[in-house]
């Protein structure tokens, strides 16, 4: 039989980043909610959290590998919404945020996830906030959690 690692779903005595872009933050606050809301239900304390604003999608990997790199979180949750619009910057600022946050993830060695909605509008985005399809953010705390247990639990093997 191959041995395989399971981990519990607590977030006990995880220390977690959460870094939150303002660009939509009608959105994005809605995001961080569920976030937040997840890790509490999970066990992770409120002293535990730390939380960091930055202007938009575009400045997350920065801040999270930051974060990362500092020794001090299990995880990092970062948390933006790119609403295509009219521009292709949408273009431009979604396949940034994601490739520096998985880049982020991967330099540091700690769990950075990706919690960044990218939508055609403004409805779309609202419906994935805590709408009818659920929340993104409430999402992203649970593979944060998830991988950071995995982490630590490959760690001590
Ligand atoms: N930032 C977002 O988080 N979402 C967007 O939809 C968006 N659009 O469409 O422009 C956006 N742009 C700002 C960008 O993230 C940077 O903050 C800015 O370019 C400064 O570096």
């Amino acid at each position: 039989m191959p041995k395989e690692l399971k981990v519990e779903m607590s977030g006990q005595g995880l220390r977690v980043a959460v870094v939150v872009a303002r660009f939509n933050e009608f959105v994005t606050k809605r995001l961080l909610e569920g976030a937040i809301e997840t890790l509490t239900r999970h066990g992770v304390k409120d002293d535990d959290i730390t939380l960091a604003w930055v202007p938009g999608s575009f400045e997350l990997p920065v801040v999270a590998k930051a974060f990362g790199q500092s020794g001090q979180y299990d995880a990092v949750i970062c948390l933006g919404a790119v609403i295509r619009g009219e521009t292709d910057h949408y273009e431009m600022v979604a396949n940034q945020a994601a490739a520096g946050i998985s880049a982020a993830g991967r330099e540091t060695g700690i769990p950075t996830v990706f919690g960044v909605l990218t939508t055609e509008n403004m409805e779309q985005a609202i419906n994935r906030a805590g709408g009818k399809s659920g929340n993104l953010g409430s999402n992203a705390a649970s593979a944060a959690i998830e991988t950071a247990r995995l982490v630590q639990a490959i760690k001590t093997a």
